[in-house]
């Protein structure tokens, strides 16, 4: 099924009209395990398989009130009415059964962000691609292998929900780590955003459209400007706190699951080995400060050799929201605040080498694919983010084949960075194993590598939400 010049499907325009396109043209766009005639409302779906779960959890999507700070509590949506949702812990290989209820006045569904459902393409919760979403005061039964280790996170897939608080830690540990430490802790790095989400395109805020010829002017669709930076739930005036003792070698997970911003993070006083990314081990690099986009994950171990209470700094990138802090608390400390100095050394991806071979992505891929990072102002209707000129849903799906060693060369033909995710794969960047790589503005350019093992319908986006929301997201089926 080779993509069809001209013959894009405007699944919007179909909702829209409510016709049902001719079978051969929607044949020529949607995957094999798709209904050849179907709409996107008929369309069919994986089958779940369900086995025999080694741990259970229950999710109740819900309107809560949620609390950042003392007597400031706004109406968000949460996960059992936490937010940060509640932990789900697992063994690495282990099965996970997951049941989600949806108590919210919409339809939902969750996305398990960095497992690869390696058979299990029905729990990726992706709306109208491998599910249909939960109706409210429905619920769905999400099982999945817990695959790979490492630091991931689940957050609601259905339109700004994300921006609303649907998400939580989903913590996979290794059987056999490659690194040792005392304890690990796990850090959630958000915006605060006590409204509710909006798609913003008064001002092009977040990251000065107006540089690029064109494009200035405002109007290009972004996230409307958080008013502060959340780690853990808390802003500053009243951090998380993580208690530790002299001596211990501390890892903190951390997750960025800000639908905008790209943080930076330091420790006053402390250096960061930086020791996995978006699960997969790395071989350890000490830096003083790392980057951290939408969607990724870095693991690092902080050596508790500096007694004190030291602030966890987050600060947005290229955005003028207020930094967020923790703290990290000695056992000895009379808990008086200390600043202290960050170093310059920040992480570069070519820092990154992954512990696990990387033979499989090395040599000439099976196919190529060029992908042009964009916005509506190219070419489109001025309201949208683009991969080539268009904007999903109205899309041509890039289409492979199973056992392909399969290669993505992204350019980023904007001003501001996009954080890109692939669904159900790890691919090599640099030499590193990630899900989620950032493709810098003007001009940057990310190839990734991965290798075809995991038939199903995979989505390809950014992880800048409101990117995403705006049309930055492909399909990626495997063709039989
Ligand atoms: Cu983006």
């Amino acid at each position: 099924m080779t993509p069809l010049p001209n013959s894009r499907i405007n699944r919007r325009d179909v909702l829209k009209s409510g016709a049902i396109a001719g079978g051969t043209l929607i044949a020529g766009c949607f995957d094999t395990t798709t209904n050849d005639d179907a709409s996107p409302d008929e369309r069919e779906f994986p089958e779940p398989q369900y086995g025999d779960p080694d741990r259970e959890y229950h999710l109740r999507a819900t309107e809560s009130e949620v609390m950042v700070a003392t007597d400031d509590p706004y109406n968000g949506w949460t996960y059992n009415g936490e937010y940060p949702g509640p932990e789900i812990r697992a063994v690495e290989g282990e099965r996970v059964r997951v049941t989600v209820e949806n108590d919210l006045p919409e339809e939902t569904t969750i996305h398990w962000h960095g497992m690869v459902l390696d058979g299990d393409n029905a729990m990726d919760g992706v709306p109208g691609v491998t599910q249909a979403a939960i109706e409210p005061g429905e619920e769905f039964v999400y099982e999945f292998d817990a695959e790979p280790a490492g630091t991931h996170w689940y957050h609601s897939h259905v339109g700004l929900q994300l921006d609303r608080e649907l998400l939580g830690p989903l913590i996979i540990e290794e059987r056999d780590p490659h690194i040792e430490y005392d304890t690990d802790e796990t850090l959630i790095l958000d915006e605060y955003l006590p409204t509710e989400p909006r798609v913003d395109t008064s001002s092009g805020n977040g990251g000065g459209m107006g540089g690029m010829g064109g494009m200035g002017g405002g109007g290009f669709p972004d996230a409307p400007p958080a008013e502060g930076t959340l780690i853990n739930g808390r802003l500053p005036e009243e951090p998380a706190t993580i208690d530790v003792e002299e001596g211990d070698q501390i890892r903190l997970r951390l997750i960025n699951a800000a639908a905008a911003a790209t943080y930076e993070i330091g420790i006053d006083d402390h250096e960061l080995t930086v020791t996995h990314t978006d699960g997969p081990a790395v071989e350890p690099v000490p830096v003083d400060t790392l980057e951290i986009g939408p969607g990724e994950r870095y693991d690092v171990v902080v050596e508790a050799r500096s007694p004190g209470t030291w602030p966890i700094r987050i600060w947005p990138v290229d955005e003028s929201t207020s930094a967020g802090r923790a703290l990290l608390d000695y056992d000895q400390s009379d808990g008086d605040g200390t600043e202290g100095t960050i170093g310059s050394r920040q992480l570069q991806l070519s820092d990154l080498n992954a512990i696990d071979s990387l033979d499989a992505y090395s040599g000439e891929p099976d196919r190529t694919i060029d992908l042009t990072l964009s916005g509506g102002m190219m070419g489109g209707d001025g309201d949208e983010w683009t991969i080539d000129g268009q904007a999903y849903p109205d899309t041509d799906p890039i289409s492979i084949k199973e056992d392909e060693h399969v290669r993505f060369r992204m350019v980023n033909r904007s001003p501001v960075r996009h954080p890109m995710h692939l669904h159900g794969h790890h691919f090599a960047v640099g030499n590193a194993l990630k899900d989620t790589v950032i493709v810098p503005g003007h001009m940057g350019e990310i190839t990734i590598d991965f290798v075809a093992e995991n038939p199903g319908a995979w989505f390809f986006h950014c992880h800048h939400l409101y990117h995403m929301e705006t049309g930055m997201a492909r399909e990626v089926p495997y063709e039989q």
